[in-house]
């Protein structure tokens, strides 16, 4: 009777055991699966029009004007156009230029990595630049 009781007791803590190991496995796949697919999918089909290239926020990419890349874009009216900083330090994205900024957009400090996005619906020229860096200017042609 004595050995029975022992085997008893000895059941619960391999139950208890198993309740951890499964308590574990949930955690871990939870911390996994905090990007969902949906987004995934949202960020591989982003795409990227315009980049801020390494090391833009030091003055020498305006000499091959490629501070934006590419540095003039044509869209047609009514179509977007996304931006994304690939740099390591911050850029914006700001309509007019540095010596003469306009009130139509401003992206703020973009992080690296960051995307920004906005569509035209008015044809014309638009020339945006950097408030961290006034070397940096780019321009986007909007067409009829
Ligand atoms: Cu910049």
């Amino acid at each position: 009777m004595i050995k029975m009781k022992k085997k008893l007791a000895i059941i619960p803590i391999g139950v208890l055991l198993i309740m951890i190991g499964i308590f574990f496995t949930q955690n871990n796949s939870e911390v996994e699966s905090e990007i969902s697919e949906d987004e995934v999918n949202e960020i591989e089909s982003l795409q990227v029009d315009i980049f801020m290239p390494n090391k833009s926020s030091r003055p020498g990419c305006e000499e091959t004007d490629s501070c934006y890349i590419p540095p003039t874009f044509v869209i047609k009216s009514g179509q977007s156009v996304t931006w994304q900083n690939q740099d390591v330090a911050f850029h914006s994205v700001t309509s007019g230029s540095y010596d003469d900024p306009t009130e139509d957009f401003d992206s703020g400090h973009l992080d690296p990595e960051e995307i920004f996005t906005l569509t035209f619906d008015e044809p014309g020229e638009v020339n945006y630049f950097c408030t961290l860096h006034p070397w940096m200017k780019g321009k986007v042609i909007v067409e009829n």
